[in-house]
């Protein structure tokens, strides 16, 4: 294959602006798949957590075919599929040097947001050309002019040269299968994205002298393990051939090849021979990392990798200690939940991993809570336990100074909600930056340190019934703040262990909101609901009723208990205070305090109030 017939593109944008949909049409639309083969929405989310919460999680390639109807040539596009929620922006960095360019999605009514600018200026700054397509036409509120020229703007304010500037604009509906280059277009296919594709964006560059090749990605294969993915820079490579790997870190090693693909469609094809220009997967190695360098010759020089933004903030992993632990998952020991972390850093570049003085306990560095969230409930599906804390911010020390990371929000709300979020947002450190009164509710951009941001997005969702929208990005440490108060409430602590009985439930339910209902295991220490009031509760759910003359036992009848507040991983991350942990099991969800016997807390509580005295 020719490199002047190929090339290599990511779709990027904000969270569910379209891209994986749009990736559907272009898959179908190029005649990967065979007619009326049966196809799916949202192909390219393929891991179960992706389809449960219908984001893409991690960045994916897929390649298609498509030949030009003016000359008949065919081409290979090997398109990438990103991520937009913030979190995962990792996926997005690490994918930057595997293409030439980018099709930047924009909603066609909500126009540019946080993570439209971020991508954005990723892909600027790595001299990509850029196709934008404001996607979702079909959409009655599309305001397509309004848009088009927000995202201008964004050009002009990231600083875009006169080409990246005079970037195409098509319009789109991947739901309905069409893009054109004018809003009152024909709306019958994407053709025309197909070929501003292969007009606008570049064949690849092809360096001079032997194979060399930039680990942009790692997958699994069942036989042959640990494959690289990333695009041939210069020569080609054969399989049987040895090569050499050269980490990060400056280790070098040799080893045959054993394996080599390339994308098709939702497969992969095996192949025998790879030239530059093309993205391939390679195996091996055993143990190779994004950002490696895969060389055919001993001498080569490790390719320069991009520069990742920093983690902001970090969790601890700790091995389950409660009288629960051991009876629902099947890894629990120190060392299972370290290999896994330890694995999890190897192909999540924005994720690492910092050992503590107690063997098992580990801190996990990441970009956000969510980002966390999705890889405790991954290792719940292996069949894991563990112990994590509530997110904490990742300060640094600039002069003697504390500094502590800051972002940029975008909030989408209503005029009723208004006020509340307004006050939610000063609470929390926010400096309102802008205000936009517009027909469709209030934009409310602001400053914030990422630490308010922890919880916001579940108090914004309870604030505007669910009809609030959020974004943010990184923007930088600045000194930090002072005091933030998150939780006003407190919270019902079980003083026993045992099963939770309906009677009991029944009297603590008039103190305040339960998260358990009869019948569930429970300890001493467990958290089981909510005090309005700020002080912990010590309540006691596994007390029976006494029995009397007139009753016989088990005439809990009639007793009406609310149904319990149960809440998501995530939520329970960020719902727990410093002295809290989640329990995450593969079927429970505790929360629980860090110490579980009442007697210490209150010795620890008293001393440290004697503490804060002296
Ligand atoms: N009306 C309309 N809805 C669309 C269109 N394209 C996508 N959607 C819907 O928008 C939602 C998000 O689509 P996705 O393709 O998952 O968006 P995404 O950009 O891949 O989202 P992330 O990967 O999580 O960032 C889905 O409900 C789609 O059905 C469109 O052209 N018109
Ligand atoms: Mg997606």
């Amino acid at each position: 294959m020719k490199s002047n017939l190929i090339r290599n593109i990511a779709i990027i944008a904000h969270v569910d602006h379209g891209k994986t949909t749009l990736v559907d049409c272009l898959l179908k639309q190029s005649g990967t798949f065979r007619e009326n083969q049966s196809t799916e929405e949202r192909m390219m989310d393929s891991m179960d957590l992706e389809k449960e919460k219908g984001i893409t999680i991690k960045a994916k390639n897929t390649a298609i075919k498509w030949t030009d109807p003016k000359d008949q040539k065919t081409y290979t596009i090997n398109i990438v599929d990103t991520p937009g929620h913030a979190d995962f922006g990792a996926e997005v960095e690490r994918v930057m040097k595997m293409v030439d360019g980018v099709l930047l999605l924009t909603d066609a009514v909500g126009g540019p947001q946080a993570q439209t600018r971020w991508v954005l200026k990723k892909a600027l700054n790595q001299g990509l050309k850029t196709i934008c397509v404001i996607n979702k036409i079909d959409r009655e509120t599309a305001r397509c002019e309004w848009v088009h020229d927000k995202v201008l703007e964004l050009f002009l304010d990231l600083e875009a040269d006169e080409d990246q500037f005079n970037a195409p604009f098509l319009y789109a509906s991947a739901k309905n299968g069409f893009a054109d280059r004018v809003t009152d277009g024909p709306r019958s296919n994407m053709n025309a994205l197909f070929q501003t594709i292969i007009e606008r964006i570049p064949p690849p560059k092809i360096e001079d002298g032997s194979f060399r090749m930039l680990v942009s990605n790692i997958d699994w294969d069942e036989y042959v393990g640990r494959m690289a993915i990333g695009r041939i820079l210069s020569g080609e490579i054969k399989q049987g051939e040895n090569i050499y790997s050269l980490s990060k870190k400056g280790l070098k090693k040799r080893a045959k090849i054993t394996k080599m693909k390339t994308f098709s469609g939702l497969k992969t094809d095996d192949i025998i021979i790879a030239k530059a220009g093309d993205i391939v997967g390679i195996a091996g190695f055993d143990s190779i990392d994004i950002g490696d360098t895969l060389a055919l010759e001993s001498v080569a020089e490790a390719l320069p990798f991009i520069e990742i933004d920093p983690p902001t903030i970090q969790m601890e992993f700790s091995v389950n200690d409660g009288p629960l632990a051991g009876q629902d998952g099947k890894k629990v020991t120190s060392r299972q939940i370290k290999d896994r972390l330890d694995r999890e850093t190897q192909s999540n570049i924005s994720i690492s991993l910092e050992d503590t003085v107690e063997s098992t306990r580990f801190l996990v560095n990441a970009r956000g809570s969510m980002q966390i969230a999705v890889l405790v409930e991954t290792m719940r599906r292996e069949g894991f336990e563990v112990l994590v804390s509530r997110p904490t911010v990742l300060y640094k020390d600039i002069d003697g100074m504390r500094y502590e990371p800051f972002e940029q929000i975008w909030v989408e709300i209503s005029e009723e909600s208004l006020g509340g979020v307004m006050e939610s947002l000063s609470k929390r450190k926010a400096k309102i930056t802008n205000l936009d009164h517009h027909n469709a509710g209030v934009t409310v951009e602001a400053i914030t340190p990422t630490r308010g941001l922890i919880g916001f997005e579940s108090d914004l969702t309870t604030m505007t019934s669910g009809h609030g929208v959020m974004s943010h990005s990184y923007l930088e440490y600045r000194p930090y703040c002072g005091k933030i108060s998150t939780r006003l409430t407190g919270t019902l602590v079980s003083m026993d262990q045992g099963k939770s009985m309906p009677y009991a439930l029944d009297m603590i339910q008039n103190r305040g909101k339960l998260f358990i209902e009869p019948g569930e295991g429970v300890y001493e220490g467990q958290i089981i609901g909510e005090n309005p009031r700020k002080e912990d509760l010590p309540v006691n759910p596994t007390k029976a009723k006494q029995l009397d003359n007139m009753r016989a036992s088990g005439s809990d009848k009639g007793i009406q208990l609310a149904p319990p507040e149960r809440f998501s991983l995530e939520r329970s991350i960020e719902y727990i205070a410093n002295d809290e942990l989640v329990e995450a099991t593969p079927n429970h969800l505790r929360l629980r305090k860090r110490i579980l016997d009442s007697n210490i807390r209150r010795k620890l509580a008293k001393a440290e109030k004697l503490d804060k005295k002296v």
